[in-house]
């Protein structure tokens, strides 16, 4: 095994590559920048090297200066996690140049599918199926194909890749304004203009298969991942197995992506998106991500695998430890993001202090988190707080164990999603596992918090006692304003008691 690794990232995964690596008795480095000089990936990690300033490009996105870091301390290789420079193909080649294990795949698989047009003649060739489209090129008449394919269409950037620079089309008379909005769009957030055409697949399931690869060719899938639950394009809620799926359609869907892994020498961990009409259960490939992702834990809780230990397994080119036939999945697995967001106010990031950070600790949950009572939430990065990870012997014991564990997660400082989560939660389109892509959007366009109840109450309450430990209280208890007819004097009087 590696004897010391740098992790490239921040956060929840940063401290999940860690734990990984803590397990394995391989020393590990982090990376931060001047936002993060008391993160707790920061605390957790054996070593740490400054790397810049709090905006990632000054930082976390600096090639040179993490390759440097990881030379300075003697890391043999570095992981990636995701986001940040995770499918940068330059970034890999970079690493790999410098003498150093890049743990993930190889840059021309990175290059293949950045690509999302040059994917989709890839999954051609490869007889995986992909949605109704045209790519045009000199001559182009897309007014024609977009008659041709069917309205609704969309307009999708070929460099981008989760929903960005993408227009759904209704009517051929907004045809051309959308691709004029795309190509601007994509050129500003990618620098190339270049888009395509896809037939617009509505009101369907966003199912993704989990693959996996070694350096000798081998290629297996573990089973994959329901997340039709997104908010523009940000996924919110995701289950594994699909709800939709049933093993004979499960087989066909996961040797696509098989096939779709080994049409690109594939190695380490990748994912397979599809998007499954639910009428006619065709399925159709939309993108493959080059990296391990956010929602992986439920994979994990389903197989009973580690896949941050298994990158490094493979990454070290050693074969799988199993064949296909050799994976088995039990249960069901719910996942929710807990993100520092308001509501009420548009969904904006909410930042600032988190004065309390309580998550659930229950019999078949698990919390993935980067933050912890005293840290602060910034501006600069994702205000993703945690994923809360619910394990039951079938899908309504997994949601049931999600609720209960969301009531028992408390983050006081800064507004999050918790209560609209829940809300999403009780569905009654959610709770039949019939939730698509437009769920969301047709459900929860104008959601509001509701009143606080009992419960809000009781949990306030606990906050409160909480609070006790929090640094900034003594403060609050002195002040002077907090006379002997304000309500708090009877939390000041507790407190002085005890
Ligand atoms: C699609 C699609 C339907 N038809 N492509 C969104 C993110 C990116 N990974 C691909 N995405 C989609 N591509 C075709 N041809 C549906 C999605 C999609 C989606 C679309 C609208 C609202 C929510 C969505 C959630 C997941 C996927």
């Amino acid at each position: 095994m590696f004897r010391k690794i740098l992790i490239a990232n921040r956060g929840e995964i940063a401290v999940r590559i860690m734990r990984a690596c803590q397990e394995l008795g391989i020393r590990t480095v982090a990376i931060y920048s001047d936002a993060d000089v008391q993160a707790m990936h920061v605390r957790m990690a054996d070593e740490a090297v400054p790397i810049g300033a709090a905006a990632p490009r000054e930082s976390y996105l600096r090639s040179d200066r993490i390759i440097a870091a990881a030379q300075s301390v003697g890391a043999q290789a570095i992981h990636p996690g995701f986001g940040f420079l995770s499918e940068n193909a330059d970034f890999a080649d970079a690493v790999r140049a410098a003498g150093l294990i890049s743990i993930g795949p190889s840059s021309d698989a990175i290059r293949s599918m950045g690509s999302k047009t040059r994917a989709r003649a890839i999954m051609q060739l490869a007889d995986v199926p992909i949605v109704p489209g045209y790519e045009g090129g000199i001559d182009a008449d897309f007014g024609e194909a977009a008659g041709t394919i069917g309205y609704p269409v969309l307009v999708k950037a070929a460099a981008g890749g989760g929903g960005k620079g993408m227009r759904i089309v209704r009517a051929p008379k907004d045809l051309e304004d959308a691709i004029d909005s795309a190509q601007r769009e994509a050129e500003k957030a990618f620098g190339d203009p270049t888009i395509f055409l896809e037939k617009y697949v509505e009101h369907a399931h966003h199912v993704e298969f989990q693959v996996f690869g070694d350096m000798h060719g081998n290629v297996v899938h573990l089973f994959e991942r329901d997340c039709s639950t997104q908010r523009r394009h940000q996924k919110i809620i995701e289950e594994a197995p699909s709800p939709l799926l049933d093993g004979e359609l499960r087989q066909r869907m996961g040797e696509a992506a098989v096939t779709a892994a080994q049409a690109v020498a594939y190695h380490n961990a990748g994912t397979i998106e599809f998007i499954v009409d639910p009428q006619t259960l065709e399925f159709y490939f939309l993108e493959m991500n080059t990296r391990l992702q956010v929602e992986h834990p439920i994979t994990e809780m389903i197989t009973g695998l580690d896949l941050v230990k298994l990158q490094l397994k493979v990454a070290l080119s050693e074969p799988l430890p199993f064949a296909q036939d050799q994976i088995t999945a039990r249960g069901h697995a719910v996942e929710c993001r807990v993100y520092a967001e308001d509501a009420t106010n548009g969904f904006l990031p909410a930042v600032g202090p988190v004065l309390l950070a309580k998550f659930p600790s229950m019999p078949g949950v698990r919390v993935d988190t980067g933050i912890e009572t005293g840290d602060e939430v910034t501006i600069h990065y994702d205000p993703m707080i945690a994923k809360i990870i619910a394990y039951g012997q079938d899908r309504a014991d997994a949601i049931r164990k999600m609720d209960a564990a969301l009531r028992n997660t408390i983050i006081l400082g800064v507004t999050t999603n918790v209560r609209f989560l829940r809300d999403v939660l009780a569905h009654p389109v959610l709770q039949r596992g019939e939730v698509t892509t437009s769920f969301i959007e047709r459900e929860f366009a104008d959601w509001q918090p509701g009143v606080s109840d009992s419960a809000d109450l009781a949990l306030i309450a606990a906050a409160l006692a909480d609070l006790q430990s929090v640094r900034e209280w003594p403060t609050i208890a002195r002040n002077p304003q907090t006379t002997s007819h304000d309500p708090w004097q009877v939390s000041d009087a507790f407190r002085t008691g005890g």
